[in-house]
């Protein structure tokens, strides 16, 4: 896991593997250019996530959130699936962890740390994203599909309730009317539908999702990383706020964003017709 285009004087990855068993390729993390790319590695199950996969890719996101070189990342899955959700195998073995302890200690962090982090998150979700595989998708800032991509929250089929987030970020996403369509039926959305209905931004051949991804972190990781993490918190927080504390919070972020140099540096590339060069920080 190493990296190139450290601006911090090392290698990026290396903070990113701290503590993190090579054997275990459940979760494979790659940092190069400052785009951190996650991928979900366990296609024979469509990457549905176990508990050590889930403490594996929480200690990757807890590394990649504090580390000021990279400045995008982007999630992903191997095979033809993004994320199949909860491994439903591992909930039928001998005393299975209690559904509290697992959306507590493992699935809310994971979100909290995908929304908490200061870079921008893109899902490239390469097929199927189902229950909390989906859920992860609709946490991400923004959302690129191949075109064999779907959605499916199939958590009411095995009598449990949308959770990782889903209830928050779906109507947030889509509205509340297609947001009870999707949670209740339980139908699956495919890519060209998601599109339509403002769940991802984008649909791309199959075979262009890994390069569109990469061009779209290339273009957030060039971005003067403060503000872009300021945006990021705005928008997460914009539907809890009435439009005078938006235009408030929005006075004192511009503020903090006007004194920093990377301002300047903007400023002074426009003027120069030049690419600007943020430091961050
Ligand atoms: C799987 C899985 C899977 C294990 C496919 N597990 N093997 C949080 C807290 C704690 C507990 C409860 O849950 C949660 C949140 C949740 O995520 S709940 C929702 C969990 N996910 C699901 O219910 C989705 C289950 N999977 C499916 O409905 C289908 O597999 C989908 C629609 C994703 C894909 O269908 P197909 O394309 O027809 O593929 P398939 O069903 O044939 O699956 C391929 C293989 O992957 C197969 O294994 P096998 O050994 O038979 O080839 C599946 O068993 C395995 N797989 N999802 N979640």
């Amino acid at each position: 896991m190493r990296s190139s285009g450290a601006s911090s004087g090392r290698s990026p990855g290396e903070a990113v593997s701290g503590g993190l068993s090579p054997a275990d390729d459940t979760v494979l993390v790659r940092v190069a250019d400052a785009v951190a790319t996650i991928t979900l590695n366990r296609p024979a199950s469509l990457n549905a996530l176990t508990i050590p996969m889930k403490e594996r890719l929480l200690a990757i996101l807890e590394g990649v959130g504090g580390d000021p070189a990279v400045r995008a990342v982007v999630l992903t899955g191997t095979g033809r699936a993004f994320c199949a959700g909860q491994d439903l195998r591992e909930r039928l073995a001998p005393d299975p962890p209690s559904l509290d302890d697992e959306l507590r200690l493992r699935y809310n962090p994971i979100v909290r740390a995908i929304r908490d982090a200061p870079q921008p998150w893109i899902a490239a979700v390469n097929g199927v994203a189902a229950g909390a595989g989906a859920s992860l998708a609709f946490a991400c800032d923004l959302r690129l599909a191949a075109e064999g991509a779907s959605f499916v929250l199939a958590f009411g089929r095995i009598g449990l309730v949308p959770d990782s987030g889903a209830t928050w970020t779906l109507p947030r996403l889509v509205g509340a009317a297609r947001a009870a369509e999707i949670a209740l039926l339980g139908d699956t959305v495919v890519a060209e539908e998601a599109l339509r209905l403002g769940l991802v931004s984008r649909v791309v051949p199959d075979d262009e999702l890994g390069p569109a991804a990469a061009a779209m972190a290339a273009r957030l990781a060039a971005l003067a990383p403060g503000a872009t993490a300021a945006t990021k918190r705005l928008l997460g927080t914009a539907f809890d706020r009435d439009l005078d504390a938006a235009l408030e919070a929005e006075a004192e972020v511009q503020t903090a964003a006007g004194s920093h140099p990377d301002h300047a540096e903007g400023l002074a590339a426009f003027v120069e017709k030049r690419p600007a060069r943020f430091e961050g920080g």
